[in-house]
């Protein structure tokens, strides 16, 4: 049997169990609960004086980020800048997660980003994508998001899909590869631009074996940027709410404040909405 840190490197990917503790859930049920509110409250702010997220952002630079569902545009799809935002988190949180990726990769690691979906009744497809597109405009070329569920997650609910082993089931091609301190790893095909930009190629994602990954509150998914995953609409009555708390390694520097910069700048750059269900200048919808 595989060891975590040997799983983790495998495969991309690992699940803990309970991984924070029922008084780490509710301190960030707390700050769930208050930063959804702000975010809907600034959502409407923009909605009624008809100011567009970009114009918006470029003016708060220290605001929340909130994108709203691409179907409604007061409905909160996710928002993020949690660290920038929120002292708890900040103390508490960030640092229990550091740990648990310094037992898997031996490194220190910092934040990159952070954000919560939460993934409405009906709302929240994500396509099939690696992160690391999303990132590649700035120097780490790795990456290791700890997902927590607020929420059960489950198949009628939209919870995510990964891989059994992704690198097995491709080892037939020869996609450019990465080199990164989580070994050489694959940049797969994808769709440039538009509506799909950065959702994997459908004849790749089909000769890939995937799995639901089924989860409690308080269950904890780590997973590097390399991994493909998706997850489907929520089909049911109840908000599927995770967060995703994404570390680079320390190496490579602080980037939290420059992502952070860039996004309030351009808020409609087309790398900041990969593979998501969100509502952005460029969407057709
Ligand atoms: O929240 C989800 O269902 C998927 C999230 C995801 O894949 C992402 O944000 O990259």
């Amino acid at each position: 049997m595989l060891s975590t840190q040997d799983e983790f490197m495998d495969r991309g990917y690992v699940v803990l169990e309970q991984g924070l503790s029922s008084l780490e859930m509710m301190l960030l049920e707390k700050v769930s609960a208050n930063l959804t509110e702000h975010a809907e409250r600034l959502l409407q702010r923009m909605h009624s004086s008809e100011e567009s997220a970009t114009e918006f952002y470029r003016d708060h630079p220290e605001e929340l980020i909130v994108v709203p569902e691409i179907d409604n545009a007061l409905k909160v799809c996710r928002f993020e800048y949690i660290k920038g935002y929120n002292r708890s988190v900040r103390e508490q949180i960030v640092p229990k997660l550091q740990q648990y990726i310094k037992q898997l990769t031996g490194d220190e690691f910092v934040l990159f980003k952070d954000k919560c979906n939460a993934k409405n009744p009906g709302g929240g497809a994500f396509k099939p994508h690696q992160d690391v597109i999303a990132y590649n405009h700035l120097k780490p070329n790795y990456h290791i998001t700890v997902a927590i569920f607020l929420d059960e997650s489950t198949v009628e609910n939209g919870c995510l899909y990964f891989p059994k082993n992704y690198r097995d089931d491709l080892s037939d091609h020869h996609f450019p590869v990465q080199n990164t301190s989580g070994g050489a790893l694959p940049i797969l095909p994808s769709y440039e631009g538009g509506d799909r930009h950065g959702v994997i190629q459908q004849e790749v994602v089909n000769q890939i074996e995937w799995q639901a990954v089924l989860a409690q509150p308080g269950d904890v998914v780590i997973f590097d940027s390399y991994v493909p995953h998706y997850s489907e609409k929520n089909n049911s009555d109840h908000s599927r709410r995770a967060m995703f708390y994404t570390f680079n390694a320390q190496g490579y520097g602080d980037f939290y404040d420059e992502y952070y910069g860039m996004k309030h700048r351009e808020f409609d750059h087309p790398s900041f909405h990969v593979a998501t269900p969100t509502r952005h200048r460029k969407s057709k919808q």
